[in-house]
C-alpha cells in the first residue's frame, strides 16, 4: 500500500475504520482464530546493540540477569510445556547483533532447532543478522520463520538504533525470504514516533515481496535504565487503529497483538481482535517482562468466544513420511498423514 492510502484508512473515524479491517479480516480469515505462540529467551542480555528500547543492550545498566545460551534440554522442557499448554508456535530469542555459520553457538542453535521442530511445533527463531547461508542452514534444521522487526520508520529508525542501520535490517530480510523461510516482520510504538512513522513502517512492510507471514505489533515495555524508560504509554485507541491499518495493509499475515497487553484491558484487547488481530504471544513471560497468566487469556478467549490455532501443518516437519502411502487403521478407514493439512495438493488426496 502506498503512504498515501495508509494515511487516508489512519484517518477515518474509528468504527469506519474498525469495519473496514474487520471486513477483510473476515474474507481472509473466516474462521476468526487465535494463534498462540510461547516466546523463550535462550540467550539474554549483554548484546552489543543500542536500541534504545531494550532491557539487554549492554550499553545500559538495566536491572537484567544476563544469561549465557541455554542447554539444549533447558530449551525443549520449555518447548515441551508450550505444547501442553496449547502453544502452536515457539519462539527463540537471542541478544545477539547476529549470528555466523560455522561457530559453535550457531550449531548449538541448529541443534535446539531440530529438537524443537521435532514436536511439531512451528519454530520461529529471532538471531539478529543472518547471512544467506545461516538463513540455510537453519531453513535446513527446521526452522519455519524468523522474525526481524523493522520497529519503526526508516526515517526515525536512526534515532533508535546506531548500530546497525534499517538496510542491513531489510537485507537480513531478504536473506530470510530467499532461503523459503516465512518472515515475521513488525514494530513497537511508543518509541516516540509520529503517526506518520507508524504508517512509513507499515507502508515498507506491506510493500515486501512476498508479504511477511506474521506481523507482531508491539507497544513499548518501558526498561528501567535504557533511554525510553520514562516514555508515556502509547493510547490504546491508537494502537486498535494501527491493528486496523497492519490487517488491511497486509491481509493475509497473521497479526500479532505481541508486547504489551499486561498495560491493556480487557475490552481493548477485544478491540484489537475484533479490528484484526489474530495471533498473541501466550505464557507468563516474553523475553525478559511480563506478559498475562495463561489462565487470564485463556478466559478472556472463552469470554469472547474466540478458538484458537492448529499449528500450520504445511510450515512444521510432518510427523510421517509425506510420500508414504495412506494406511488403513483398524476401523477400516484410511488414516492419511495429510488429513488436517489444509495446504495439501496431492491429487485425490484428503
Ligand atoms: N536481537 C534480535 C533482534 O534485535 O532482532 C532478537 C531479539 S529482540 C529483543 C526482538 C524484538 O523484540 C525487537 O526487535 C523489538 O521489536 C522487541 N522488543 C525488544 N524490547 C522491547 C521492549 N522493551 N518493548 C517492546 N518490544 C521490545
Ligand atoms: C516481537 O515482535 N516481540 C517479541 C518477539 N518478537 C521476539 C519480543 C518482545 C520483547 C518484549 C520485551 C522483553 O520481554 O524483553
Ligand atoms: Fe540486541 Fe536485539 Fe535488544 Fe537490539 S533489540 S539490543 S539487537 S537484543
Amino acid at each position: 500500500m502506498t503512504f498515501a492510502e495508509l494515511h487516508e484508512l489512519h484517518s477515518l473515524p474509528f468504527f469506519e475504520l474498525l469495519k473496514r479491517a474487520h471486513a477483510v479480516h473476515e474474507k481472509f480469515w473466516p474462521d476468526g482464530k487465535i494463534q498462540l505462540c510461547t516466546l523463550l529467551s535462550i540467550k539474554t542480555g549483554g548484546c552489543s546493540e543500542d536500541c534504545a528500547y531494550c532491557a539487554q543492550s549492554a550499553r545500559y545498566k538495566t536491572e537484567l540477569e544476563n544469561h549465557v545460551l541455554l542447554e539444549r534440554e533447558e530449551v525443549m522442557e520449555h518447548a515441551r510445556a508450550a505444547k501442553e499448554s496449547g502453544s502452536t508456535r515457539f519462539c527463540m530469542g537471542a541478544a545477539w547483533k547476529g549470528v555466523r555459520g560455522g561457530t559453535e553457538k550457531f550449531n548449538q542453535v541448529l541443534d535446539i532447532v531440530r529438537d524443537v521442530a521435532a514436536l511439531n511445533m512451528e519454530v520461529c527463531v529471532t538471531l539478529g543478522e543472518l547471512g544467506p547461508a545461516e538463513a540455510e542452514q537453519l531453513r535446513d534444521a527446521g526452522v519455519t520463520a524468523y522474525n526481524h522487526n523493522l520497529d519503526t520508520s526508516p526515517e526515525h529508525y536512526p534515532n533508535i538504533v546506531t548500530t546497525h542501520t534499517y538496510e542491513d535490517r531489510l537485507r537480513t530480510i531478504r536473506n530470510v525470504q530467499d532461503a523459503g523461510i516465512s518472515v515475521c516482520c513488525g514494530g513497537i510504538l511508543g518509541l516516540s514516533e509520529t503517526i506518520a512513522d507508524r504508517l512509513r513502517l507499515l507502508e515498507v512492510i506491506s510493500n515486501f515481496n512476498p508479504q511477511p507471514e506474521s506481523v507482531p505489533i508491539n507497544s513499548l515495555m518501558p526498561m528501567p535504565g535504557t533511554p525510553l524508560a520514562e516514555n508515556p504509554q502509547v493510547d490504546p485507541f491508537d494502537l486498535v487503529r494501527m491493528i486496523a491499518c497492519a490487517r488491511i495493509a497486509v491481509p493475509g499475515a497473521k497479526v500479532r497483538l505481541s508486547a504489551g497487553r499486561t498495560r491493556l484491558s480487557d475490552e481493548i484487547q477485544a478491540l484489537c481482535f475484533y479490528a484484526g488481530a489474530n495471533s498473541i504471544f501466550y505464557g507468563e513471560k516474553l523475553l525478559t517482562t511480563e506478559n498475562p497468566e495463561a489462565e487470564k487469556d485463556r478466559a478472556l478467549l472463552a469470554k469472547l468466544g474466540l478458538q484458537t490455532m492448529e499449528p500450520n501443518v504445511s510450515l512444521v516437519a510432518p510427523e510421517i513420511d509425506p510420500l508414504s502411502p495412506a494406511y488403513p487403521t483398524q476401523d477400516g478407514h484410511h488414516h492419511h498423514p495429510h488429513k488436517e493439512a489444509s495446504s495439501c495438493t496431492s491429487a485425490g488426496c484428503c
